[in-house]
């Protein structure tokens, strides 16, 4: 499964290092590319070990908004 997320707030290379490794670090996912210019999140995952709400939660764990 392929979604984007649109996250707020991302300004530079440590805020996609922290989005980035917050969403690795959940099981399930596989494929994470921040797009800092965009403010957009590609992520490939198995919808059978984790979602969108989860991925959400991580990213504003992290001090993100997502919308
Ligand atoms: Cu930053």
């Amino acid at each position: 499964m392929k979604n984007t997320l649109h996250v707020q707030g991302m300004t530079c290379g440590h805020c996609k290092m922290a989005v980035t490794n917050a969403l690795s670090e959940l099981e399930g996912v596989k494929q994470v590319e921040v797009h800092l210019e965009k403010g957009t999140v590609d992520v490939e995952y198995d919808e059978t070990k984790v979602n969108v709400e989860k991925m959400k939660e991580a990213i504003e764990e992290q001090g993100y908004d997502v919308k």
